[in-house]
C-alpha cells in the first residue's frame, strides 16, 4: 500500500452501488481508506449496510462483509463530503437510442452540493464523447465559488481547484474482483493535473498500467471496445445463420476456421444482452450516424438474433408441446438480466406457442415481472425442466447446464444456441498425423 496515495484520499464517496461502483467501493475500502457509497435505491443501501449484497459477483461477498465490518465501507443515500467522488451510474439510452444522461447529471447535482476546493470527480460510467466536459459546466454552474477546468484551454490550464477526469470502467462480469485490479486503466483528465491526480487515486489499488490521454479520447476508447467486440460477436452471429441455412456445424466451422493464425471468430449465442455491449455502439451512432453503417448493421444483425430462435423453435416443435428455456441472465454463471436476449426470446415464444413454457435461471429464484404476467410461463428448476420438456433451447450457458447428463435429451428437440452440448470438438473433419 502506497502511503503517498493513502494520504491524499482518506475518504472517497462512490456513487451508484451497482455492478461496478459496489466492487470498486469495496476494493477501495480494503486498501483501508474510507468509502462513503451512495445509491438511491434504499433497499440497496439497507442490504450493504447490513454487509450483505445485492448482486451475483464472484468473491464480493467477503470482500463487501470485511470491509463494512472494518467500518471502512458503509452505504447511503445521501451524499457527504470526501476528497474523491467516483461516478458509476447508469447511462442508459432513450427514445431513438440516444444517450440518456439523467441519472449522471442528478449525481453531478448532488456532488455539486458538497464539493470543496481540491476535490476530483471521476466519471466511471460509459459516457458519450463530451460528457466529462459536460461535467465540468453542470458543475461550475452549480459552484460559481470553485474553479474549474478550462475546457476551451484545457489541457493547459492549471488555474483549477477541482480535478475532473473520466476513466471508463473496462470490467467483466464474473471477474470483476480480478479485472478492476489487473486490467490497465485509461485515465483522460480536462487537465494534465485532473489526469495526475486520478491516477494517484487508482494507483492505489490498480496493478495494471494507467494510461492518461484527454477525456474524449478516453470517452471514445470505451465506446470504441464494445462496438468493436459487437460488431465481431454479429459476424459470428450471421455466420451462424448462413451455417444453419448451408447445413454446416457453426461450431466445428469455427473451430477450424480459427486455427488460421489470424482468424478469431468470436462465439455466435441467442443474440447480445448486457447494459455495456447492446448499448454503448448507439452512443456512437448518435454523435456520428453517417459514419458508422458497419457499427449500425452490427447492432441489427445482434438485435435480430432472438427472432431468429424463436421463429426455429416454433418451426421444430409441436404448438402443444412443452418448451424448456434454460438461461435468463445475458450470460453464463451471473444473475444479470440487463437487456438479456433470453427475456425478449421468451416473451416472443410465450405470445405465439400454445403450450407450456418451463424457464429455468439457477441464479433468480423466481420469474422477472416481466415474464410474470405470461399465463403459459412457469418457473422451473432445470433439471425438472429438461424432463419434462419437448424442445429444450439452452439461452445461457450456465455452469448447471453444461454438467448435465446428455442422455437426458435422447428424443427431445434440442436447441442449443451457445454450442454447449456439441459433441467432441473438430468432429467434422479427422486430423491426420503427417508423421
Ligand atoms: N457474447 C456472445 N458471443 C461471444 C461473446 C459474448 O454472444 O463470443 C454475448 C454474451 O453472451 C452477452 C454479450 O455478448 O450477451 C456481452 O457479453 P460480454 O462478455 O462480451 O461483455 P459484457 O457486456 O459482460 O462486458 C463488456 C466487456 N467489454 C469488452 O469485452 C470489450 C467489459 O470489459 C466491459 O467493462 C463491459 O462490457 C462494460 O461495462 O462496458
Amino acid at each position: 500500500m502506497n502511503l503517498k496515495h493513502k494520504a491524499n484520499f482518506k475518504k472517497i464517496c462512490v456513487i451508484g452501488l451497482g455492478y461496478v461502483g459496489l466492487p470498486t467501493a469495496a476494493i477501495i475500502a480494503s486498501h483501508d481508506i474510507t468509502v462513503s457509497g451512495v445509491d438511491v435505491d434504499k433497499k440497496t443501501v439497507e442490504t450493504i449496510n447490513k454487509g450483505e449484497i445485492h448482486i451475483i459477483e464472484p468473491d464480493l461477498d467477503i470482500m463487501v462483509r470485511n470491509a463494512v465490518n472494518l467500518g471502512k465501507l458503509y452505504a447511503s443515500t445521501s451524499i457527504e463530503p470526501a476528497d474523491a467522488f467516483i461516478i458509476a451510474v447508469p447511462t442508459p439510452f432513450k427514445g431513438k437510442n440516444e444517450p440518456d444522461l439523467k441519472y449522471l447529471e442528478q449525481a453531478i447535482q448532488a456532488v455539486a452540493t458538497v464539493l470543496k476546493p481540491g476535490n476530483l470527480v471521476i466519471l466511471e460510467s460509459t459516457s458519450p464523447v463530451g460528457t466529462t466536459k459536460q461535467i465540468s459546466r453542470w458543475l461550475s454552474d452549480a459552484r460559481p465559488d470553485l474553479e474549474f477546468p478550462d475546457i476551451k484551454n484545457a489541457p493547459n490550464s492549471q488555474q483549477h481547484n477541482i480535478y475532473i477526469a473520466h476513466s471508463p470502467e473496462r470490467v467483466l462480469p464474473g471477474r470483476i474482483l480480478v479485472e478492476l485490479v489487473k486490467n490497465d486503466r485509461v485515465i483522460g483528465g480536462l487537465t494534465r493535473a485532473c489526469s495526475e491526480r486520478a491516477k494517484d487515486l487508482y494507483s492505489s489499488f490498480v496493478t495494471g498500467t494507467c494510461h492518461l490521454t484527454d477525456a474524449d479520447t478516453a470517452e471514445l476508447v470505451k465506446l470504441a471496445e464494445n462496438a468493436y467486440r459487437d460488431t465481431n460477436i454479429a459476424f459470428a452471429n450471421e455466420m451462424s445463420l448462413v451455417c444453419d441455412k448451408l447445413n454446416v456445424d457453426i461450431w466445428d466451422m469455427i473451430d477450424l476456421a480459427n486455427l488460421h493464425p489470424r482468424v478469431d471468430i468470436l462465439n455466435p449465442g441467442p443474440g447480445v444482452g448486457g447494459h455495456c455491449i447492446a448499448v454503448d455502439p448507439w452512443f456512437i451512432v448518435h454523435s456520428a450516424r453517417k459514419q458508422t453503417p458497419l457499427i449500425q448493421a452490427s447492432r441489427k444483425v445482434n438485435d435480430t438474433k432472438p427472432d431468429w430462435v424463436v421463429e426455429r423453435a416454433l418451426e421444430l416443435t409441436d404448438p402443444l408441446a412443452t418448451i424448456a428455456c434454460l438461461g435468463l441472465s445475458y450470460k453464463s454463471d451471473i444473475d444479470d438480466l440487463r437487456e438479456s436476449p433470453a427475456l425478449k426470446i421468451i416473451k416472443n415464444l410465450a405470445a405465439k406457442h400454445f403450450g407450456p413454457i418451463l424457464v429455468a435461471e439457477p441464479n433468480i429464484p423466481e420469474l422477472p415481472l416481466y415474464l410474470n404476467a405470461d399465463e403459459n410461463i412457469k418457473y422451473c428448476l432445470y433439471e425438472r425442466a429438461i424432463q419434462e420438456a419437448d424442445t429444450v433451447i439452452v439461452l445461457t450457458d450456465h455452469k448447471e447446464f453444461k454438467g448435465i447428463d446428455l442422455s437426458r435429451l435422447e428424443n427431445k428437440i434440442v436447441i442449443d444456441t451457445r454450442g454447449i452440448w456439441r459433441k467432441d470438438k473438430i468432429s467434422a473433419t479427422e486430423s491426420v498425423n503427417s508423421d
